[in-house]
């Protein structure tokens, strides 16, 4: 297998001026005829012509009306080509039923669709399949299919064709097909500027009541983009289909933007207020790629941040403005330490813009998603949302209609703020979470506050320099007053130190307010500290994180020295039950414990071998206090958080079933799981529902409500993947992998269905003690799962092998048996690029 470095990006030795494609659609016989328009690129070395091109059968290829035979191999074509432009013409042949990958040109439940990023349009035809080779698209569609769509604006149809014209030029991997028996939920919207534009969500017929919220969710977006970044939409005609079958979440195509179906559906009875909320966020994350993305789009996939890290911070800024800013702020920070941070810190640990891989679809990544927005959001942070938003202007003026890189877009804030990125271009080159260790000093009303930076080495990167981060820093008095409120302080060396001056007494530090900076912070607290903090921090983040440390340390103790759960822990949760005017999404969050997953983090960073069973057995039993110890305030707080009036998934209702959620899943520990069955009895929606149905599964009930529950839901797909993934997540861990395995079995799952798949398969490795049980068996049950899926999906089936990286947290006997899975998944025969790369990854 070909390693591919960014050190050795060469520009292409031809440009396309234009693209037309035509599509005799055919389920195993597709006809792609296409005629490419070259152009000699001036500014590229000398090559030899070459187009990508992947498992299609080449019927002819034409050079300016010639016909040619090219040389073909497994990996594309070459052919001897005229010294000017020229146009190149070609028909294949390929079969979109038979493609499982869900990679090109598809069949999904009957529809035809296409899913190019990265690499997917050489398996349409011939093509410079790289994303620095820009051009417009003209394509046609024959077939009998009712709707056939692809990008950019209408140019005609008639029976049996359409034909789409895309003025805007766009590398290949923002290109689309689609083609069914859909029906369109149609809306409109009009620009800043007083265009019209036709909006359609494209759905089955039966689908067609589900559609709304994603309208109005597409509709805010494209008011906020207008506003908040002075991005107007740029065709006549948005266009936005539902599939069932979909590796990723959605994808932006232009003008025609595909999404996994579970990502726009969505009816009280049906989906979550968490599902409503997430769409609500990739409808807006893929419309905000309209202009970061495809209209400045990246030289090359090492670039991948570029669009991403940029429009996933896009569409957390828009979030934080249609619901709660700190509730948001805490959802995307506990996703960095649960899921970013365990990245970071394994053998998959890699830059936000990585220097080599062998399967881009690997990167596709935490750390280039999240971690890539967390560093915009430092920068922002850094230069202040005025500065921010002038150098955005500059972007869009000076890359309009380019691919870019990160250079280009440091160099944008550089040239218009004056500052000095080169310190903080590190961000995007070394990995790992740098871990900041603090000390104190007061003297004589002088504060001082002394930060040490140091990142641990990651693979291939042994030292790491010091990284420029912006530490948001208050102080509070002992009576819980700000005695300084919110300072951004720089820190750039490895060793730096601040002063606070003029202090009546000792202040308590409240550090890396609102997540200020990606690190772990590193500090000795005593639990009275963060107890004070917890209660009368003015930061809602660090209220949060200040009871998250807490509860982390009532459990160590409680794994390690016998204790019972703290009192000053319970107390604190008391106090946070009964503050009543603040806000339910907030008071949920606090009342949350840490994850398995991440206890399992801790230990290992404390030097010890994570026991998964004991750190289940505590982290129960801490609930089960919790629960005994309040009983009176959560039936309280239970009460108090039921919504009044018509369901609604606002960020208001929505917090409320949060806690009301929260509050019953704790109650059931007490009364046999009374409550939830009450709850789940008059349910009117799938929020409520779900909440006492997991409740239930938690304590080891709710056969009877599960078996209602598939009974009612058996036709739906969607509702059915959170039936399974929640039994299997809350199985006690000796039952998590009978469970799955019997789901494996259920009518429901289909083992070719990206959902299904991570629905039951990937729910297991969140079941932390069933999946990590001491037999092994469910380390040899994923491994026989990556192995059969990885001949269906490869992409999936990377995807789903990474719950193995977290090898090295655990015992000796956990370590070889995951790494005799991991040599038998390399040892299988056929093994995919995209599986190959990750197992090399993670062995030892
Ligand atoms: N569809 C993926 C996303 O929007 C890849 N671009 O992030
Ligand atoms: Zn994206």
């Amino acid at each position: 297998t070909e390693t591919i470095h960014l050190a050795d990006y060469t520009p292409p030795g031809w440009l396309v001026e234009r693209t037309e494609l035509t599509f005799r659609l055919h389920p195993t016989a597709t006809r792609v005829i296409s005629r490419l328009r070259f152009r000699r690129n001036p500014r590229a070395p000398e090559q030899a012509f070459f187009l990508h091109g992947e498992d299609l059968t080449l019927i002819s290829a034409r050079i300016d009306g010639q016909e040619i035979t090219p040389e073909v191999t497994d990996k594309g074509l070459t052919c001897d080509v005229p010294a000017g432009d020229f146009t190149f013409e070609a028909e294949v042949e390929i079969s979109p039923e038979d493609n499982t990958r869900l990679e090109g040109l598809y069949m999904s439940g009957g529809i035809y669709c296409t899913q190019c990023e990265a690499e997917g349009f050489r398996r349409i035809t011939y093509y410079p399949d790289r994303p620095d080779v820009m051009a417009p698209f003209h394509v046609r569609v024959e077939s009998d299919m009712p709707v056939l769509l692809s990008n950019g604006n209408k140019a005609g149809e008639g029976e049996g064709w359409a034909e789409w014209d895309d003025p805007w030029p766009k590398p290949a991997y923002l290109f689309a097909l689609v083609a069914g028996d859909l029906k369109a939920h149609p809306g409109a919207f009009t620009t800043a500027s007083g265009k019209d534009v036709e909006l359609n969500i494209w759905v089955r017929e039966a689908d067609l009541g589900k559609c709304d919220f994603a309208m109005e969710a597409l509709i805010k977006s494209m008011r906020w983009d207008e506003e908040k970044y002075g991005r107007e939409y740029d065709l006549d005609i948005f266009n936005l289909v539902a599939v069932s079958d979909f590796n990723m979440g959605a994808m932006e195509n232009k003008g025609l933007n595909i999404f996994n179906s579970k990502l726009v559906l969505a009816s009280p009875e049906t989906a979550t207020d968490g599902t409503y909320e997430r769409i609500e966020a990739v409808i807006a994350h893929e419309y905000f790629h309209n202009w970061t993305g495809n209209r400045i789009t990246c030289r090359d996939w090492f670039q991948l941040s570029l669009k991403e890290g940029l429009t996933v911070f896009r569409d957390q800024q828009f979030t934080s403005d249609m619901r709660s800013a700190p509730v948001k702020r805490i959802e995307d920070a506990g996703l960095m330490r649960s899921h970013q941070f365990r990245e970071d810190g394994g053998p998959l640990a890699h830059p936000v813009r990585p220097e080599s891989f062998v399967e881009i679809n690997n990167f596709y990544t935490v750390t280039v998603y999240e971690k890539g927005a967390e560093v915009i959001g430092m920068l922002h942070r850094l230069v202040g949302p005025e500065a921010y938003r002038k150098a955005l202007d500059l972007y869009f003026e000076r890359h309009d209609g380019e691919a870019a890189t990160v250079e280009d877009w440091l160099r944008v804030f550089e040239d218009s703020t004056g500052r000095d990125l080169s310190q903080f271009k590190r961000w995007y080159s070394q990995a790992g979470t740098p871990r900041l260790n603090v000390e104190e000093s007061f003297k004589d009303g002088t504060y001082t506050l002394t930060l040490e930076q140091q990142t641990p080495p990651t693979p291939g990167q042994e030292r790491k320099l010091p990284f420029h981060m912006p530490v948001a820093v208050g102080l509070l008095s002992p009576n819980g007053d700000e005695a300084v409120p919110t300072q951004v302080l720089e820190l750039t060396e490895p060793r730096q130190s601040f002063t606070f001056e003029g202090l009546g007494a000792r202040p308590i530090l409240s550090i890396n307010r609102d997540f200020s900076a990606p690190v772990i912070v590193t500090r000795k607290t005593t639990a009275a500290e963060e107890a004070f903090l917890l209660a009368s921090d003015t930061d809602p983040f660090n209220r949060w994180d200040a009871g998250r440390a807490l509860a982390r340390r009532t459990l160590q103790q409680m794994m390690h020295e016998g204790s019972s759960p703290s009192h000053v822990y319970l107390g604190a949760i008391g106090q946070v039950l009964a503050e009543h005017g603040l806000d339910p999404a907030l008071r949920a969050r606090l009342l949350g414990l840490p994850g398995e997953d991440e206890l399992a983090a801790d230990e290992a960073a404390a030097g010890r071998a994570a026991d998964p069973a004991r750190i289940h057995k505590a982290r129960e039993s801490l609930k089960d206090a919790v629960a005994r110890m309040h009983v009176g305030a959560l039936q309280r707080t239970y009460m108090e958080a039921q919504t009044e009036g018509p369901y609604a998934p606002d960020a208001e209702q929505s917090g409320k079933r949060l806690l009301a959620n929260a509050a019953l899943s704790l109650l059931s520990r007490g009364d046999g799981g009374d409550t939830a069955r009450e709850q789940f009895a008059r349910a009117d929606n799938m929020t409520l529902s779900l909440g006492a149905l997991q409740a239930l599964l938690s304590i080891g009930s709710g056969e009877a409500e599960l078996a209602a529950f598939e009974e009612r839901w058996r036709g739906d797909e969607l509702v059915m993947d959170m039936w399974m993934s929640q039994q299997v997540q809350l199985a006690a861990p000796e039952r998590a992998l009978e469970v799955t395995r019997r789901l494996t079995e259920h009518p429901a799952f289909n083992a070719k269905n990206p959902n299904r798949l991570r629905a039951v398969i990937g729910a297991l490795p969140a079941n932390a003690a069933g999946f990590h049980d001491a037999s092994g068996e469910g380390y040899a049950f994923l491994a026989d799962w990556l192995i059969r899926t990885d001949k269906v999906n490869p992409q999936i089936a990377a995807r789903l092998s990474t719950a193995f990286q977290t090898w090295k947290r655990y015992g000796e006997r956990r370590q070889e048996m995951i790494q005799a899975q991991l040599a038998r998944v390399a040892e299988a025969e056929g093994l995919s690029r995209d599986l190959r790369e990750m197992v090399v990854r993670m062995r030892a």
